[in-house]
């Protein structure tokens, strides 16, 4: 230790430590980074400032231990902030993973419903007459009616839907299109609302340019914020409905418990007349002069059994007939709408299909349409 020469400040102390060089202000107690003095190294410190150096050495020393301690906590931090994204990450894209394959599993088992559709569609068709079937064997009912079937550790639930027992739009007519008016009616419709649907839709497909009573041509349409004509011809899908007046999607596909009128129409069927055999309850209800009892018979008959059923359901009605026959017949068509879905475990994440076949011989058919995924609820 040595004391610092006379010309120099007394209170101007050169401290060495570990290595490096710096003054002091012993009376602010403060730091000045490195002297100004060239050889510190032959300068010793003050004895009475010893105390304060090591002080300061210590507090120094603390000072870098504690730097060192944030940087290892934000080292820490960032880490576990990357190992919780990665993680997130992970766990998000397995998630997305599964319910892809849960998907590709209902849409196959979709698929296989519908295959197994085709396939009692041809055995009903080339078994027409049979009166005897051994269990297991039966011809599936084209009424809308549900069957189920097992594939591996899925199943799928299928209904088949003849054509024939549907409004068929392309067939409606003045005299006819009563029917679909009460079918509006029964769906809550008011009765300006149905005049104007059905007349609407008659003015769709008829040639002219001329709009009856409550209907619409190209005047009203081409008065619309977005105008566009009437097709005057027959309609290729049953969307086009959503382009006629007054046909709205809540009247169409329905609305919670209500359910739309799409599904009790066509534009498939070559008839202008509803199948007995296999229209939908809510059809049968839509055709003048039918009563509860007529519908409450007519679905009895569907369910014989072959054996059972020993004549036609025209004889099966009788007299009755006789009341709804201007709107009704018995022959079935070649064109039937499938709805499938598939599902595993838990069917509220199931695959729906649907689809629309013509049959056109034993082992031959084409699809009309498939749709897949469909909205189908079947
Ligand atoms: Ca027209």
């Amino acid at each position: 230790m040595k004391c610092l020469p006379e010309n120099l400040n007394r209170d101007l102390c050169i401290m060495s430590f570990r290595g490096a060089r710096a003054t002091r202000n012993l009376n602010d107690g403060g730091f000045l980074k490195i002297s100004p003095f060239g050889r510190n190294d032959k300068i010793g410190c003050c004895a009475k400032v010893s105390n304060r150096d090591h002080d300061f050495q210590r507090s120094q020393r603390f000072s870098e231990t504690g730097i060192a301690l944030i940087l290892v906590l934000w080292v820490v931090t960032i880490l576990a902030v990357a190992v919780l994204s990665f993680s997130l990450t992970t766990r998000s894209e397995a998630r997305a993973m599964l319910a892809y394959k849960e998907g590709m599993e209902n849409k196959f088992l979709a698929e296989a419903g519908l295959r197994r559709a085709i396939l009692e569609l041809f055995y009903r068709k080339n078994n027409p007459q049979q009166q005897v079937l051994r269990e297991g064997f039966e011809i599936f009912q084209c009424d809308g009616r549900p069957y189920t079937g097992e594939l591996g550790d899925g199943r799928y639930r299928i209904r088949i839907e003849d054509e024939s027992g549907k409004i068929n739009l392309n067939g409606l007519t003045d005299a006819n299109g009563v029917v679909l008016k009460n079918l509006l009616m029964n769906r809550g419709v008011a009765d300006d609302e149905v005049n104007v649907i059905v007349d609407s839709i008659l003015d769709w497909r008829d040639r002219d340019n001329i709009h009856r009573l409550s209907g619409a041509e190209d005047d009203y349409y081409q008065s619309l914020p977005r105008p566009y004509r009437a097709k005057n011809a027959d309609f290729e899908t049953l969307d086009e409905l959503f382009r006629v007046r007054g046909l709205t999607a809540e009247i169409l596909l329905g609305t919670g418990e209500q359910k739309g009128i799409l599904p009790c129409l066509t534009i498939y069927s070559k008839s202008d007349k509803i199948n007995l055999n296999t229209a939908p309850p809510e059809v049968l209800k839509a055709i003048p002069g039918i009563s509860g009892e007529i519908i409450e018979r007519i679905l009895q008959y569907r369910d014989l059994k072959p054996e059972e059923k020993v004549q036609l359901i025209s004889g099966w009605l009788g007299p009755d007939l006789n009341v709804i026959a201007a709107y009704v017949t018995d022959a079935e068509s070649n064109v039937y709408s499938i709805d499938a879905i598939g599902y595993k475990g838990n069917e509220k994440r199931r695959y729906a299909i649907q689809a629309v076949v013509m049959v056109e011989g034993a082992q031959k058919y084409r699809f009309l349409s498939h749709k897949s995924p469909s909205l189908s609820e079947s």
